[in-house]
């Protein structure tokens, strides 16, 4: 289609010399078939049937940060879909950013510190054993996570610095945004575990599955609303306690 578009550009641009009556002619057909070809191609249901989970405090509220992870409800293995291999969890105003990184099993972190003061970042998690030593800026090479599981971030100077890092083997994975909603394109027509989990989440966990069947054309949409009210402070925290001086 591109090469319509360009074709009628080029006319354009001829037009304003010896334009021949028959050369507007065409000079406009060439602008109805580009435009009808655009209009087609807005019309097309091209756009690929849409998976939408959203998640919703007792309150009603929409809540971001939540991990969202989608697998075939039959257990079947999938092969990884082929999500980015790397992501950055930031440090600015003594905060993670973002607070929870969802990573497929395998990928690697970057751990920048954007602040003025130094961090010292680590994490006790069984599934990542791993501390940067007193850095500012881009010091340390990425840390790469080949084990599935929540990795607990903390860092040694502040206390109130905590951050999640969610490894999952699921195919399919993501977080909510501001809305509180993740979309992503829909996996092959079929019934899917849905599972959320947040550090501010307090319903149990056996509350936060869902069984959604996505429709090939339609796709599927599944709002999960919390029963309990939101964690005042995130869990689980990171285990100073284990530093060894
Ligand atoms: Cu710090």
């Amino acid at each position: 289609m591109s090469h319509h578009r360009s074709g009628a550009r080029g006319a354009s641009g001829w037009r304003g010399g010896s334009a021949t009556r028959f050369a507007r002619q065409f000079l406009r057909s060439a602008k109805y078939v580009t435009f009808c070809l655009a209009l087609v191609g807005a019309i097309r249901p091209c756009a690929a049937a849409e998976l939408a989970v959203s998640v919703v405090e007792a309150s009603g509220r929409a809540l971001g940060d939540v991990v969202v992870t989608i697998a075939p409800a039959s257990g079947a293995a999938v092969l990884p879909t082929s999500g980015p291999r790397s992501a950055v969890m930031d440090q600015r105003h003594r905060a993670f950013v973002p607070r929870v990184l969802a990573i497929a099993t395998g990928a690697s972190v970057e751990f920048p510190n954007n602040d003025d003061v130094n961090h010292q970042v680590y994490s006790f998690s069984p599934a990542k054993r791993f501390q940067l030593p007193l850095y500012k800026g881009a010091h340390h090479p990425p840390v790469s996570f080949d084990q599935q599981g929540l990795v607990v971030l903390g860092c040694n100077i502040h206390d109130e610095m905590v951050g999640y890092i969610y490894v999952t083997d699921a195919p399919w994975f993501g977080t909510t945004g501001p809305d509180g909603t993740l979309r992503i394109t829909a996996p092959p027509a079929g019934d899917y575990r849905i599972s959320i989990w947040s550090p501010l989440i307090a319903d149990p966990p056996s509350a936060l599955t869902r069984i959604v069947h996505v429709d090939a054309a339609e796709g599927a949409t599944s709002r999960v609303q919390l029963t309990r009210a939101l964690r005042a402070r995130p869990e689980p925290r990171p285990r100073r306690g284990d530093w060894e001086y």
